[in-house]
């Protein structure tokens, strides 16, 4: 027997739920009603009787996590954050999909409270929910390293998705992941609906997916609402639901996943188990039939306050009980943890400690001085973590004697750990990587990184522009960064990836062109913590300049926090020619800059590590570095041209590879392609007549 209490309040609720989501969409004109409808009561039980949520604060550390995979049908979730009193009222739930609203057409983090996720792009959610349940177990660990039982830290996530998402390769990506880890504190409930845009799934989407999920090691359960197709013995068995909800909660050592076989739209009287229901406004007379068969008047959100009022109050008596309890523990481990709370306090507060810098005075390769850099912020922030995609050694992500995170019955030799260890093991899956990293992010208290190819970055593109649409700090560690790669060839060497990454607003594409330049990317990439960076580094050795003062040397790796700056000034410091490079090509450059000073030419060297940073100086600053009156300006990049006109204006010239490399030694490939300081030195003679 269910210990499931449900009210005729509670039924009138998801009642009234199904009913806003009808007339929300059917106002606006457009949106998705069918699952919010269908799922009404699944999202209704989630937000009353299961989940820990205060209505009072909607960063509480320790509420469960919910992230609605399916973000297109956002009304489901708005519906229960105006039912619960978390933030949204009804003028907002009448305001759907309308400039400006917190109803926006998908939901999204940090525009809406209690929206843990930007969701919309199908499976994305379900690699941020693994990466919550992840970061849960680290934190935990991390904060509460002495916890018998249960801890503060400890929390569910909740995650509600579709066809779609489980369709999608990247939750396949990160539910295999998420099964291999063991992450017991996550419950996946699937929409099985049989039912996607095009119609019935049969037509695309054939497999038995609790077989797929329970090959993949998942704990699975199947709560049949619908029996086989029929509609008519449809029984929306919320009982049943919560049950399996609360066994899913006792499975500790697997994620569970519930099928719960669903019809969408039900219970419209025509349209149930339709997908005209999945993207379109139902209609007037669809919305008349729904309400009769529900027992509402036939007017547009007509809602008994009086019973939101009531549940409402239910939510808010719960949230209370279970805020104070925790607050209660809380208090009792602050005592017991001095250390880690002053620790949980600076992360919260955003702050790095006192941090001391590697500095370099040998050549290196700028994934190597990574890898330096984070063995020698291991100790200094605990906070930090992260891994690889199965390229730890090439991407230089391990720090040096740090515990691999992994259920202790999957440590191997070569990476002795344990379930509150630090360098994470992605597995070949660099789109849940993405997704993984954004999900332990948005858990806020631990701060993540993860490493590939710079060239597979388009196998994480769709959780890249997450993380920057999100404003999540994730660190997108991509090394092996040219054609420099050599050998491995054009499949390998990336051409357009600096120009596509660029392309992404808010994504701050740092490319450092030393050793020293990498210790100030990885600062600025911890301390600014509003959007997401990629460090692009180099596979191969390049020079450390010297920046000791003397004369001729470069200025200090410090100019790099503002994006570009003068590297070296021209002899006389008055430049007649700039050349602007990033990464391995600057130290080309600088040799070209020495040619073209001995033929005369004053050369001003520009690293310019990171477009981004660099558009947000004041325009002052950037005059400085690039005066206007200078027009015989060079870019150097071994990539595409893309973005660097706005750099090097019309009277200037881009060297640059515009065609795919190819399999040979990188040094070589740069010779052949330009990047020789003759070349450049030659360009900028081409340039310097026209510009005066
Ligand atoms: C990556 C991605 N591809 C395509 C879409 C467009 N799209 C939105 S919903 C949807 C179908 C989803 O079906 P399902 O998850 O079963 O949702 P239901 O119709 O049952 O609500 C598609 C193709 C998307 N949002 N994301
Ligand atoms: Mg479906």
């Amino acid at each position: 027997m269910s210990t499931l209490q449900w009210t005729s309040d509670d039924q009138r609720a998801v009642d009234t739920a199904r009913i806003l989501a009808a007339d929300a969409v059917q106002k606006a004109g457009n949106g998705h009603p069918g699952s919010a409808i269908s799922l009404a009561g699944v999202a209704y039980l989630l937000y009353q009787k299961v989940m820990n949520v205060d209505p009072l604060d909607d960063k509480w550390l320790g509420r469960d996590r919910f992230v609605l995979s399916s973000g297109h049908a956002s009304i489901l979730q708005y519906c229960q954050l105006y039912l619960g009193g978390l933030g949204l009222e009804l003028d907002d739930i009448m305001a759907l999909r309308t400039a400006g609203s917190l109803t926006p057409g998908h939901p999204e983090y940090g525009h809406t409270k209690f929206i843990e996720c930007t969701t919309g792009p199908l499976g994305a959610g379900v690699s941020n929910a693994v990466g919550m349940a992840m970061a849960a177990r680290r934190q935990r660990h991390l904060y509460d390293p002495d916890a018998a039982g249960a801890s503060v830290f400890d929390h569910f996530v909740y995650c509600i998705t579709g066809d779609g998402c489980l369709q999608e390769g990247v939750a396949s990506e990160a539910a295999s992941l998420a099964a291999t880890q063991r992450l017991g504190n996550l419950v996946l409930i699937y929409d099985d609906n049989n039912i996607t845009i095009e119609g019935d799934t049969k037509i695309a989407f054939t497999e038995d997916v609790l077989a797929r999920f329970a090959a993949l090691g998942w704990h699975t359960q199947h709560v049949a609402w619908r029996k086989g197709d029929d509609k008519a013995g449809y029984a929306e068995d919320i009982p049943a639901l919560y049950d399996a909800i609360v066994a899913a909660q006792g499975v500790t050592d697997r994620p569970s996943i519930i099928k719960l076989d669903t019809v969408i739209a039900w219970p419209c009287p025509t349209m149930a188990g339709s997908e005209k229901t999945h993207g379109s406004a139902l209609g007037a007379a669809e919305i008349t039939g729904l309400k009769a068969a529900l027992g509402f008047d036939d007017q547009p959100f007509a809602v008994d306050e009086a019973m939101v009022g009531r549940v409402r109050a239910n939510l808010a008596a719960r949230g209370k009980a279970a805020r104070a309890a925790w607050d209660a523990r809380y208090a009792a481990w602050r005592t017991a943890n001095a250390d880690q709370a002053a620790l949980l306090d600076r992360v919260l507060a955003k702050k790095l400690p006192d941090v001391v810098w590697p500095v370099f005075d040998k050549d290196t390769s700028t994934r190597a001085a990574s890898g330096a850099v984070l063995s020698a912020l291991a100790p200094q922030l605990p906070e930090l973590w992260g891994g690889s995609a199965d390229l730890a050694g090439s991407n230089d992500t391990t720090m040096k004697g740090e515990p691999s995170f992994l259920p202790d019955d999957r440590v191997s030799a070569e990476w002795p750990g344990g379930p509150g260890g630090r360098t994470l093991h992605f597995g070949i899956r660099e789109h849940a990587m993405g997704g993984i990293l954004n999900g332990i992010n948005l858990e806020g208290l631990t701060k993540a990184y993860g490493g590939t190819f710079f060239v597979f970055s388009d196998y994480m593109r769709g959780a890249v522009r997450l993380a920057a649409l999100m404003k999540v700090p994730s660190v997108f560690v991509w090394t092996h960064d040219s054609i420099g790669v050599g050998e491995d060839g054009p499949t390998h060497q990336p051409v357009e990836h600096l120009a596509a990454c660029r392309a992404v607003p808010g994504l701050a594409v740092v490319r450092p062109m030393d050793a020293n330049e990498v210790a100030v990317a990885w600062r600025e990439a911890l301390t600014r913590g509003d959007a997401p960076v990629g460090l692009i580094l180099t596979r191969q050795n390049v020079p450390t300049v010297l920046r000791d003062g003397s004369d001729g040397a470069c200025a200090p790796a410090d100019g790099l926090a503002k994006g570009g700056y003068v590297l070296r000034e021209a002899a006389g410091g008055a430049p007649k020619a700039i050349i602007i490079a990033t990464g391995s090509e600057v130290s080309i450059t600088l040799a070209a800059a020495d040619l073209l000073e001995a033929q005369g030419t004053p050369t001003r060297v520009v690293s310019m590590p990171c477009q981004e940073w660099f558009d947000q100086q004041p325009i002052e600053y950037r005059n400085q570095v690039l005066p206007p009156d200078v027009c015989a300006r060079v870019s150097v990049e071994a990539g595409i041209a893309m973005g660097w006109h706005k750099y090097v204006g019309d009277k200037g010239a881009c060297v640059s590879l515009e065609h795919f490399g190819a399999s040979a030694p990188g040094p070589w490939l740069f010779q052949q392609c330009g990047f020789t300081p003759e070349h450049v030195a030659e360009v900028v003679r081409e340039v310097l007549p026209a510009a005066g």
